[in-house]
């Protein structure tokens, strides 16, 4: 038998023994899609931001990305792993582009215009089977005054999605309650919203890279006798607390900003053993050419050590 899964997939998926094997199956078609394909990363195009901060902060500064054709031939064309994004946007390309790059479906959303530090359910698991995904996608928001019912929400919706072979993906972007926005980034926050991310269920958890502030008080102590003023140890840490690195744990891209910023940042994820990227803003806001360099300098960055 010819091998298909290289041995670094297979040790990622060994991480997911619990599972069905549909469930495995979806991780490996994300694991061995695209030019991290085989390496055990993943660099996914997330694209809710139309639906998170509205139209033109999204796509304003590069208006071809209007159009969600846009966004699939982007991924292709970068060789991501996947691309994540809610329902209309999935639909409007899944049937044109199947089978060319893995999708996700973002199955809760929020929108800027409110004021309660909540999402709605804009999908279904039966959705994402329709469209062809791989994955479902869900954002919590801990420390929110709605955060007990946004983990029951992802708890049904992941518990259908395993159920149908799906992988789960979680946003873990603590907020709201009494969460300042310093506090949003900070070591022990995100650490803890990676963290109730794996005990939810999730496969796959996106954090924000973390600041070394560390925000709750109860906290300081846990934290006294380590050193986190580099960032790579930071992402070390918030690795280690997705259940001891047995969990793949991706890190967002964050606002546009320049090249060597974004690319000195994805250098530290890689060294503190981050599972990847998910890249939004810092791609489609750039011109198409312009993206398709940064992403492939991003990827070249994680497959560092993988030759
Ligand atoms: P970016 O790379 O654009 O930051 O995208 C990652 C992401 O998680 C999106 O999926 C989401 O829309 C956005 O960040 C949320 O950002 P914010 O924290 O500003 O609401």
């Amino acid at each position: 038998m010819m091998a298909y899964l290289t041995p670094a997939v297979r040790n990622v998926l060994s991480w997911y023994d619990g599972e069905r094997p549909g469930v495995k199956a979806s991780l490996a078609r994300m694991l061995m899609h695209g030019r991290t394909g085989g390496s055990g990363k993943l660099v996914i195009l997330p694209v809710d931001q139309g639906f998170e901060h509205g139209p033109a902060r999204s796509f304003a500064a590069n208006p071809p990305a209007y159009d969600p054709h846009y966004h699939f031939e982007l991924a292709i064309d970068a060789g991501l792993s996947a691309f994540a994004a809610p329902l209309g946007l999935l639909a409007a390309g899944a049937n044109r582009y199947a089978g060319e790059i893995p999708l996700i479906l973002k199955a809760n959303n929020a929108n800027g215009l409110g004021t309660v530090k909540d999402e709605a359910i804009t999908g279904t698991v039966r959705d994402a089977l329709e469209l062809g995904c791989s994955a479902v996608g869900y954002t919590i928001y801990p420390g929110s005054d709605r955060q007990y019912d946004m983990f029951e929400e992802v708890r049904a919706g992941a518990a259908e999605a395993k159920a149908n072979g799906l992988a789960v993906v979680v946003w873990a972007y603590p907020r709201g309650g009494q969460l300042d926005a310093r506090a949003e980034t900070a070591l022990d926050v995100v650490a803890y919203g990676a963290h109730i991310a794996a005990l939810l269920g999730a496969h796959i958890i996106k954090v924000k890279p973390p600041t070394s502030y560390i925000a709750e008080p109860e906290a300081q102590q846990a934290y006294a006798s380590g050193d986190y003023a580099r960032l790579h140890d930071r992402i070390a840490h918030v690795v280690q607390t997705a259940f001891d690195g047995h969990r793949i744990v991706i890190f967002s891209g964050g606002p546009a900003r320049d090249d060597a910023t974004i690319l000195e940042e994805i250098r530290d994820i890689h060294r503190g053993g981050g599972h990847g990227s998910i890249v939004g803003r810092n791609a489609f806001q750039r011109p198409r050419g312009e993206a398709l360099e940064l992403l492939g300098k991003i990827i070249d960055v994680h497959l560092e050590g993988n030759d």
